[in-house]
């Protein structure tokens, strides 16, 4: 998968070298480039924003380097990349979309900062290519650069040969599947005690049934827990008596 960055910033993507994502690009998994915004501008203080029409706080990033920048970078390649503009305004990124990004061969970020960027660079390339306005949740951030660090290492993850185990991507919490909607509940590992911890003897009996039945009791308990709306949410259909009698348990604030 190719994937662009533009940013003024570019600096801030450092972590992409390391771990999974570093190993992957050593690989040729993945084939990520990072473009400075401000190569794309013609003054000398290589302006990328100015005051927003209709007045109010902050400043607007410039439409001209954003298309100039957007240009080149499309350019150098075969077809047109999804372009994503990470913003607090946009539809949330889920491990849904996550799939989606992980089967597409080319996406582009395109990070602002400040108040945001000129809305007609959007207007502009929607009429060109897939453009998508997407937010990593509800809280604001100073720019897009931590957004797409988020976006690339929950899609980079996906891509064949990057995680070790095949199966560790599709067990995640989110993934859809039979743990659609339900968090994923406790794990241990050895000594089996700790500070005079025990582990839960079920997973050391070697009942796999019951440490299946277990499992997904403690991912219900959770999810009840720390998700009630993904709880209230969870269909019916996909449920059984024991997943009610859980999810029916009086927790200690009720
Ligand atoms: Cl994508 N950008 C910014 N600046 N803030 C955010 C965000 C994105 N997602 C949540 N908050």
């Amino acid at each position: 998968m190719r994937i662009d960055i533009i940013s003024i910033f570019p600096e801030y993507f450092a972590p992409l070298d390391v771990s999974l994502i570093g190993k992957a690009r050593e690989r040729g998994i993945l084939d990520i480039s990072l473009h400075q915004l401000r190569d794309w501008t013609h003054d000398v203080h290589r302006t990328v924003d100015d005051s927003p029409y209709g007045g109010g706080p902050g400043m607007v990033m410039k439409p001209e380097p954003w298309g100039e920048a957007i240009d080149a970078v499309t350019a150098a390649g075969a077809g047109e990349p999804r372009l994503v503009v990470p913003t607090p305004s946009g539809r949330p990124f889920t491990q849904e979309l996550a799939m989606e990004y992980a089967a597409e061969p080319w996406l582009a970020f395109a990070c602002g900062r400040y108040e945001g960027i000129d809305a007609r660079v959007i207007d502009e390339y929607r009429g060109r290519m897939r453009v998508d306005e997407v937010g990593i949740g509800d809280y604001v951030l100073a720019g897009g650069e931590v957004a797409v660090l988020v976006m690339v290492e929950a899609v980079g993850r996906l891509l064949p040969g990057v995680l070790g185990n095949e199966l560790s991507a599709t067990d995640d919490s989110f993934a859809p599947g039979t743990m659609r909607n339900l968090l994923e509940g406790p794990v241990y590992t050895k000594p089996p005690e700790w500070r005079g911890r025990r582990v839960p003897e079920i997973l050391l009996s070697g009942h796999h049934g019951k440490i299946a039945r277990w499992r997904r009791d403690e991912a219900l308990r959770r999810t009840l827990s720390n998700r009630p709306e993904l709880a209230a949410g969870l269909d019916d259909e996909s449920l059984d008596k024991r997943d009610r009698e859980v999810l029916s348990e009086r927790g200690a604030d009720a």
